[in-house]
């Protein structure tokens, strides 16, 4: 894809390999409308499926990562087109990608926008973020997973509270919760986002996915099975050359060089 025909979005692929997407819509504090999302699709999947990146950081402004679906687009839609078009489906796509995705979450991360950060594999929030699922304040609920991945990595109580009350929900809060995974000063929110993506994309790019791939089944699967799925997967790591690369270089004691990255 042409990245200087985008309208929503800055992209780049940083020299450790990381692919930094920046949601670029200023005036409506990165409001996600549906072009938005298309070209976040076309991005990801791009990087998904390119050798020159390993890993990617999802981030917003300083004022928003982003505060929600647009809703002046969405308004004054009929229910049979909501409906019949199954609005927000194609929004989920960001959760099937391969590659490590994070999210740098600066200002407001408000209903879709928090919905966005919870669909990347982890969010690093900066001090002053803000949370929240205030569908319920303009008289819908949450429409892309908000009832769902939240109530999984905060539990019921504070996803009910958050959800029924439309109230936010400040960063460290958030971290003692469970649903970042770590909080910075803003300014070194996208710093350490980064560093960590640039980490997972040094490493074997077969073996990071097989790892997200387990990690992913926990959330689907009973403990029995997903204690299985990853004990295969396990084994699985022993027919590729990046096992037996890592293990041989930690034996030699020197740093391994994975053959698949
Ligand atoms: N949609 C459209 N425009 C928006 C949105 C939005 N969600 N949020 C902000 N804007 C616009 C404002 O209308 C305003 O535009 P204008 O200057 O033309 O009037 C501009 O951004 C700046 O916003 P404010 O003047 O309101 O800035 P404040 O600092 O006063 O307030 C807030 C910031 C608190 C974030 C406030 O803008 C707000 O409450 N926004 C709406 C938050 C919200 O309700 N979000 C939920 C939307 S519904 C939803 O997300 C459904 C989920 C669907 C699935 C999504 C899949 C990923």
């Amino acid at each position: 894809i042409d990245v200087s025909k985008l309208e929503y979005l800055k992209v780049e692929v940083t020299p450790e390999k990381v692919g930094l997407i920046t949601l670029n819509r200023p005036k409506a504090l990165n409001a996600l409308c549906e072009e938005l999302i298309e070209e976040l699709n076309m991005v990801t999947r791009d990087m998904d499926e390119d050798d020159d990146v390993g890993a990617m950081v999802i981030t917003g402004s300083d004022r928003a990562f982003a505060a929600g679906a647009d809703i002046k687009q969405m308004k004054d839609r009929p229910f049979s087109e909501v409906s019949g078009r199954n609005m927000f489906a194609p929004w989920a796509e960001l959760s099937r990608r391969r590659k490590p995705t994070v999210a740098a979450v600066n200002g407001f991360a408000l209903g879709g926008g928090c919905e966005l950060a919870m669909m990347c594999d982890m969010i690093i929030a900066g001090e002053t973020a803000q949370f929240g699922q205030p569908e319920i304040l303009i008289g819908t609920i949450p429409g892309c997973g908000g009832t769902q991945r939240l109530v999984r990595s905060v539990g019921k109580s504070k996803a009910m509270m958050m959800c029924l009350t439309g109230e936010r929900v400040g960063a460290q809060e958030m971290l003692t919760a469970g649903l970042v995974a770590k909080v910075m000063p803003a300014e070194e929110t996208l710093p350490e986002a980064l560093r960590l993506a640039g980490k997972m994309a040094s490493l074997s790019r077969p073996i990071v996915a097989a790892c997200k791939e387990a990690v992913n089944a926990a959330y689907e699967t009973t403990l029995d099975q997903g204690v299985l799925f990853e004990r295969r997967l396990f084994h699985a790591t022993f027919a590729t050359e990046d096992q037996k690369e890592g293990m041989s270089a930690f034996s030699e004691k020197r740093a391994p060089e994975w053959r698949h990255r």
